[in-house]
C-alpha cells in the first residue's frame, strides 16, 4: 500500500507528479474546512512535503507522522523542537541553491554599489537629456562582513573574490579552517565593513540581531543587502535608518511579514528591492523540488533522507 503523504500548500507541478505516482496524497490546502479535513485523512498520514513549514499543531493532527519533507533550506516555519520530541525527521533542501542564491547577494551588491535602479529609472524618465548623475561608488578593495560563512555565504565570498572585495565573517564561532578574518562580535563587524550580507538562518536565535547599533554602526557610507530571512533584521530600525539617512542603502529579498513590504521603502532610490526571489530560477527551483521527492523516496525506500536536518 502506497503511504499516505500530506501536501500542505501547492508544490511545483513535476514535484506534484512524483508524488502522486508514489504516495497517496491529500491536499491540505484544496480543505475547506481544515480541522475537519485533519481529523478525518490525519490517522493515516506518515509524511508531509511543505514549501511553508509544519507548526506543532499540523504535527498533532497526525499522529503516526515520521517525517517532513521541507523545500528550501530555511526551516525556521518548521517547529523543530516539536518535530525532535516526536522523533519526526525533518529534510531540507541545501546546496543545491547555493550558486543561485549567492548570485542573488552579489547582484543586490553590485546593484547597490552602481545605483543600478536608480539609474534605470534615471534614463526611463529622461533625466539623462537634462544631466548625468552622480558617480557610484566601486566594490574593489571595499570590505565586505558576511552574516553567516555557511554553504550559501562561503559562496558568496568566492563570488565576492572576482570583484576585489575584502570578506570577513561574523557566526557564533570562528571557523579556523576558513581564511577570512573573523569578529566574535557582530556590530564590530559591521563598523568596519562597507556592506553587511545577511546569510544566516531566521528563527528566534537570529531575530533582529541586526538592530539599530549594528545598522548605525555601518552607516551611512554603508549597504546592507538582506537574503536570508526578514526576521534577523530590525525592520522598522532599517526603514528608519534608510530615511534618516543613518545607513546609506539596502537590497533586501527577504522582509519580516512578506510578501507585505513597508512602503516607506518604494520612494528610496537607494534601497534595492526583491520580491524573495533567491532561489527563484527554474534550474534550482527543479533541482529543489527533485530533492524534495528524493527525500521522501530515500526515507519510505528505508535508506534514511539525504539531507536530514541536524
Ligand atoms: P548554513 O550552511 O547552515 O549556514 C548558516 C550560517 O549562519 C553558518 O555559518 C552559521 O555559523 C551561521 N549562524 C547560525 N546561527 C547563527 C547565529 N545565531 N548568529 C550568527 N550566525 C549564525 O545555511 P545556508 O544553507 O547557507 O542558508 C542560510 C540561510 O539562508 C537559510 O537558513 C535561509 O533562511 C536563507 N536562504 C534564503 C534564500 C532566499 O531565497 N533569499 C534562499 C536560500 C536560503 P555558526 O554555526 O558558526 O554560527
Ligand atoms: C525558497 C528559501 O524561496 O531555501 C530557502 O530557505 O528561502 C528559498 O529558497 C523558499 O524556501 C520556498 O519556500
Amino acid at each position: 500500500m502506497k503511504p499516505e503523504v500530506l501536501v500542505v500548500g501547492p508544490l511545483m507541478p513535476h514535484v506534484m507528479t512524483a508524488l502522486e505516482a508514489d504516495y497517496r496524497i491529500h491536499k491540505l490546502y484544496e480543505a475547506e474546512d481544515r480541522a475537519a479535513y485533519l481529523a478525518k485523512i490525519g490517522p493515516g498520514v506518515r509524511g508531509i512535503a511543505t514549501a511553508t513549514g509544519a507548526n506543532a499543531e499540523l504535527m498533532d493532527a497526525l499522529p503516526q507522522l515520521e517525517i517532513i519533507s521541507s523545500f528550501g533550506v530555511g526551516v525556521d516555519s518548521v517547529d523543530l523542537v516539536h518535530a525532535a520530541a516526536r522523533n519526526i525527521i525533518v529534510a531540507n533542501t541545501p546546496d543545491v541553491l547555493n550558486d543561485d542564491v549567492a548570485n542573488l547577494a552579489v547582484l543586490l551588491l553590485l546593484a547597490c554599489s552602481r545605483r543600478l535602479v536608480a539609474y534605470d529609472s534615471y534614463v526611463r524618465k529622461g533625466a539623462w537629456l537634462e544631466t548625468s548623475p552622480p558617480l557610484a561608488r566601486s566594490v574593489r578593495g571595499r570590505k565586505v562582513g558576511i552574516l553567516g560563512l555557511g554553504r550559501i555565504g562561503k559562496d558568496i565570498a568566492t563570488k565576492l573574490a572576482v570583484f576585489g572585495c575584502e570578506v570577513v565573517y561574523h557566526g557564533r564561532r570562528a571557523q579556523p579552517e576558513v581564511d577570512y578574518p573573523f569578529f566574535a562580535d557582530l556590530e564590530e563587524m559591521a563598523r568596519q565593513s562597507d556592506y553587511v550580507i545577511v546569510i544566516c538562518p531566521g528563527g528566534a536565535a537570529t531575530h533582529n540581531i541586526v538592530n539599530r547599533g549594528v545598522l548605525d554602526a555601518l552607516g551611512p557610507e554603508g549597504t546592507l543587502i538582506n537574503v536570508a530571512r526578514g526576521s534577523v533584521v530590525d525592520e522598522p530600525e532599517l526603514v528608519a535608518a534608510l530615511v534618516e539617512g543613518r545607513l546609506g542603502g539596502a537590497g533586501l529579498d527577504v522582509f519580516a511579514d512578506e510578501p507585505r513590504v513597508p512602503e516607506a521603502l518604494f520612494a528610496l532610490d537607494q534601497v534595492v528591492l526583491q520580491p524573495h526571489q533567491g532561489s527563484a530560477t527554474t534550474e534550482t527551483r527543479r533541482a529543489m523540488g527533485d530533492l524534495q521527492v528524493d527525500n521522501l523516496a530515500a526515507y519510505f525506500s528505508g535508506k534514511g533522507v539525504l539531507t536530514p536536518v541536524e
